[in-house]
Order: C-alpha cells, then sequence, then structure tokens
C-alpha cells in the first residue's frame, strides 16, 4: 500500500483515465461528464462518455456511460468533448464524432435523466460545416434563446429552437470572425493567426458573456474572451490557466455550485498520464470585481468540501473522494460496482459526518468468486486508528452478492474514512455494490 502524503483531490477520477470535463448543475446535485480516454491510449482513442455526481465537490458517484458513439447509426468512432444541459426536464447532450466515411460532426442525444442513458432523436448530426466540427459548448440565454458554439480551428455557432435538437435556419451557420482584437495574436502559424484553438465554454455571468477555450495551439493553455452580446463581438482578455500539467491539450469546464466558483480542467497528472491518458481536476476561483479572471494553477490539493457523506444511508461503493488500485464496472445488479480490488488497494470518503451518536455497525454488499478478504476501515489517514475490521466471505461467483455486517468501534463528528482491502497477494479479491453504517441505538 502505497503512503499518502497529503490529502489530494485532483485528478478528480482515480479509476480511469477522464479528459473535457463538462460540469452541469442540477438540483442540489453537480453533475460531472465528461470523456473517457481508453486505458494505454497513444491517440484520442475514445469511445464513450462518462457520468460523476456529487452535493459536496470531494466525493463523486460514478454512473458509469450515459452515452457512446455506438448509440448514434451514422458515426464511427472518435468521442470527443461534449457538454450537456437541461432545459424543460430533459436532458440534452451535445457531442462531437467522426462520421462513418465522413469527418467530424456534432450530433446531439436526450434523456430524461441526468445520468441517461441518452439517446440520438435525430439519426444524423445535428450540425457540420466540414471543418473541425468538434467541442460543442451550449447555453440558454435569460430571453430563453439557446447557442451552440463549437470547432477547431475556426469558431462556429448556431441558435438553437425551443426543442434544443434543430437551429434557426436563417441565422444558419455562422462564423465568428477571429481577429486579434477578439482573440489576441498568435506568432508563426498564419492559418490560425489567433490564439483560439478549440475547446470553447460559453455562458453568461452578472450581464457578461464569456468565451473560455483552449488557446495558443500546442502544448495548449487556457484563455478567454467576454462580450456584452450572445454573438460577439468578443475582446480578448487573457490567460487563465498557463500550460501545465503533461497534456498538450487541455479543456475548460467553469461553473457556480452551492456559492463558490469551480474551474474544471485535465492534465496527465494519474500515474500512467500523457496527453492521451489525461485526467479531469477542478479548482475554486473567485472572479475579480470587474468580472476578470485570477490567473489559475494546476493543484494536487484541489477543492475542499461544500457538505458532507451520511454514513447512515445507502452510500454506492463507487462514491470515491480517492481510491488507489481500483477499477468500477456495470453491475449484475443494476447500477455500477467497485472491481479489480487487490491487496494493499484502498478507497477514502471524505468529509463524513457520523454525528453525536456514532454507529455502530458496518454493512457492506460484496461478491467474490475468489477466496474473499477483508476490509479494514481506518479514520482520519490510510494509517489511522481502525474502527472496524470486514471479512468478505467466498460468495461462489463474481454476481453473487451477499449484505456482511460487522461491528464497528463508536466514532463521533466528521472524519476521513478508509476503507483498505487486504486478502491473498495476487488477484481480485472481491467486488463492493454499497455499504452503510448503522448508528448506535441510544440507552
Ligand atoms: O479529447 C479529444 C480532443 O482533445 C477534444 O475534443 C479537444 O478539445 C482536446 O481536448
Amino acid at each position: 500500500m502505497e503512503k499518502e502524503t497529503a490529502v489530494k483531490r485532483n485528478p478528480v477520477i482515480q479509476t480511469m483515465y477522464t479528459s473535457d470535463p463538462a460540469p452541469m448543475v442540477s438540483g442540489d446535485t453537480i453533475y460531472l461528464y465528461t470523456g473517457h480516454d481508453e486505458d494505454g491510449s497513444t491517440w484520442f482513442t475514445m469511445n464513450d462518455w462518462r457520468c460523476f455526481s456529487s452535493k459536496d465537490m470531494v466525493n463523486w458517484t460514478d454512473h458509469g456511460s450515459p452515452l457512446a458513439f455506438t448509440d448514434f447509426t451514422w458515426a464511427r468512432g472518435d468521442a470527443w468533448a461534449g457538454q450537456c444541459i437541461e432545459r424543460n426536464d430533459k436532458f440534452y447532450f451535445y457531442v462531437p464524432m467522426n462520421k462513418k466515411g465522413g469527418q467530424m460532426a456534432v450530433g446531439v442525444a436526450v434523456s430524461d435523466s441526468p445520468t441517461g442513458p441518452f439517446t440520438d432523436p435525430l439519426g444524423h448530426p445535428l450540425v457540420e460545416t466540414g471543418t473541425g466540427d468538434i467541442d460543442p459548448t451550449v447555453f440558454v440565454d435569460d430571453d430563453g434563446q439557446a447557442y451552440l458554439y463549437w470547432g477547431n480551428p475556426h469558431l462556429w455557432y448556431v441558435k438553437l429552437k425551443e426543442d434544443m435538437i434543430s437551429y434557426d435556419e436563417n441565422t444558419g451557420i455562422v462564423q465568428v470572425p477571429l481577429t486579434e482584437e477578439s482573440f489576441g495574436k498568435r506568432t508563426g502559424n498564419p492559418e490560425r493567426a489567433t490564439l483560439y484553438e478549440e475547446g470553447p465554454w460559453f455562458y453568461k455571468r452578472n450581464g457578461l458573456y464569456y468565451m473560455i477555450y483552449a488557446a495558443s495551439g500546442i502544448p495548449e493553455n487556457i484563455a478567454y474572451s467576454t462580450s456584452p452580446n450572445p454573438t460577439g463581438p468578443w475582446t480578448y482578455r487573457g490567460v487563465i490557466m498557463p500550460t501545465e500539467g503533461g497534456s498538450f491539450t487541455n479543456h475548460p469546464g467553469i461553473i457556480d455550485y452551492k456559492g463558490n466558483s469551480y474551474f474544471f480542467y485535465h492534465n496527465g497528472a494519474l500515474p500512467g498520464g500523457s496527453g492521451f491518458t489525461r485526467s479531469v481536476c477542478v479548482e475554486q476561483f473567485q472572479y475579480e470585481a470587474d468580472g476578470a479572471f485570477p490567473v489559475l494553477h494546476m493543484t494536487e490539493e484541489g477543492v475542499s468540501p461544500v457538505g458532507c457523506l451520511n454514513p447512515y444511508s445507502r452510500i454506492e461503493a463507487e462514491t470515491i473522494a480517492w481510491a488507489q488500485g481500483i477499477k468500477t464496472e456495470s453491475c449484475s445488479q443494476g447500477g455500477i460496482n467497485v472491481c479489480h480490488i487487490d491487496d494493499g488497494d484502498y478507497i477514502r470518503v471524505s468529509s463524513v459526518d457520523f454525528g453525536e451518536t456514532g454507529p455502530d455497525t458496518f454493512h457492506v454488499c460484496a461478491a467474490s468468486a475468489s477466496g474473499g478478504g477483508t476490509i479494514e476501515i481506518h479514520v482520519d489517514t490510510l494509517e489511522g486508528p481502525l474502527i472496524g475490521r470486514v471479512e468478505i466471505p467466498a460468495t461462489g461467483a463474481w454476481d453473487n452478492w451477499r449484505l456482511v455486517s460487522e461491528r464497528v468501534e463508536n466514532i463521533q463528528g466528521i472524519h476521513e474514512i478508509y476503507f483498505t482491502f487486504h486478502g491473498a497477494p495476487s488477484g481480485n479479491l472481491f467486488k463492493l455494490d454499497y455499504w452503510r453504517f448503522e448508528a448506535k441505538i441510544e440507552e
């Protein structure tokens, strides 16, 4: 088991490589849609999009893949940067893909739930120009007009109709003038004379429209422009995040949640990370009084909790603040479970509030086709006080789930909890679906 030197919260997801973050708030929950770089990729090998959610910004629940390029009959691959938005109780997910026998084009998929499944209502792309139709970003203005921007090396937009799956053909597809005043000056590349590269993220705050984008070519930084209007003219405002982090691309996703402003991006910070095996991270920031961005740097610490986890409710095992060694997969009981659990792996959940009474029992739903193993429950640090040890038996099959219960030491207040896994030195020990503590009955 590797020792933790400090509490890391970036990258946000450790069970797979994630890229191109697209956060969305719905109700009291923040959803994080990401691209998914396949393990060992040496190109943008990306087949599906992923969805995670949180209510506290530090524990993220894995919802699996709500959408894949195979859900579009017209696509042949390349599930690149997308964005999802809620409107009229439906969720619209705009995504670029390579067309069968053609080039990249932007499609749309619709769902009644933020976690999908999403389906293609059109059966064909929503927009395509034939030139770099990637990285759609969507925003619905206060007057109800929705805009879809996208593109590399050009920046295009359409005005979406209220159905969100068609656009105003009178306005058509508009190419944004990439001028030096609007997007800064690039030297040495006459075909890309401004800093704009790709990955736009479009929104409005306090009456000012923001276009945040990957800039300056390869390697990219993140820069921004603003406008008093949704369709420009734009004014270049500078670099937000310099080139850092071991990935030659970057991609912004900006959102306000529970009174804070968050800047999502990606880098190559996970072990094995690179420009093709990227990971989504997040930093908290404050706008300047005039709406300007501060310069932001990538950190391992990430952001602080804005809520607590209730350990007395059912918690999905794939709700994770930090994990080492494990993976997630579709569960035979529905949803997702944690798998690839080997000796020495662990999961941390953060900001767990045991209240004043505290627990006396721990329940966990597990399956093991091998010999099982042990879960140790440590408090505050990886090697902190041990409050429980649960023996997971062999259950005969990986989909033969059993609820295992064990007494635990009482603990009160808010803590980091580490589930550390022990057993045979090689091979997977068990899978986990969900867990919960049971509160001590007050005498
Ligand atoms: O993830 C594939 C591509 O790399 C995205 O579409 C670009 O924005 C860049 O991040």
